[in-house]
């Protein structure tokens, strides 16, 4: 099961049911347990691209265990080889936008941190779930403008809109801040492939 149209990122959640009657009770908010997150550092060599006429390969995965996957991510940027701006997000171990693996009723704790540059003169409000004011890098090439702020949208999945859940119109994370999202898939969550990936609407 794997989609080749999604070039970025994917959670991919498994078809085994777990049995845990009681997660049925709790509610499919956030968790309490994000606060004074540890930021990520940038790692070196970030958004690698395989070489023209190379094998591609799988991407790489990460799975939840005993009901909780727990990930860290440096967002981070670099310009290709022929000028484009690169944005993605990589793992302290260098794994670049891993498939995560989970079940449903599990919980996710995905702490990221926004390593791109701070553009020169703009307001920055802290990633509070309120934000209104963005970061903005006007485009260095003309092709596209690129924000420098993000969230996360968890595309497809029906998890929390909350603050610290998927709440992409209310959270910005600007350059420098530490963000962390928990949030548990619904014990019902229909198995599949989804996708995540920053989504700034301003
Ligand atoms: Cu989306």
């Amino acid at each position: 099961m794997r989609n080749f149209y999604c070039s970025l990122a994917r959670i991919l959640i498994g078809v085994s049911i777990l049995v845990m009657a009681p997660l049925c009770a709790l509610p499919q908010g956030a968790t309490a347990t994000h606060s004074d997150p540890t930021p990520v550092e940038p790692v070196p060599n970030p958004c690698p691209r395989f070489k023209a006429g190379s094998v591609v390969q799988q991407p790489p995965a990460l799975s939840s265990s005993n009901g909780t996957l727990n990930v860290r991510f440096s967002y981070q940027q670099t310009t290709d080889s022929v000028g484009r701006l690169l944005h993605c997000f990589m793992t302290e171990d260098g794994l670049e936008s891993p498939t995560l693996h989970v079940n449903p009723g599990d919980t996710l704790n995905l702490t990221v941190t926004n390593n791109t540059p701070r553009p020169a003169g703009e307001l920055l409000d802290p990633p509070n779930c309120g934000d209104t004011t963005s970061e903005f890098t006007p485009p260095s090439n003309g092709i596209a403008s690129v924000g420098s702020s993000l969230n996360i949208h968890y595309h497809g999945t029906n998890v929390s809109p909350r603050c610290h859940g998927d709440n992409v119109t209310r959270t910005l994370i600007n350059s420098g801040s530490t963000f962390q999202y928990n949030f548990k898939f619904p014990i019902d969550a229909p198995p599949g492939l989804y996708w995540y990936h920053p989504h700034v609407t301003d």
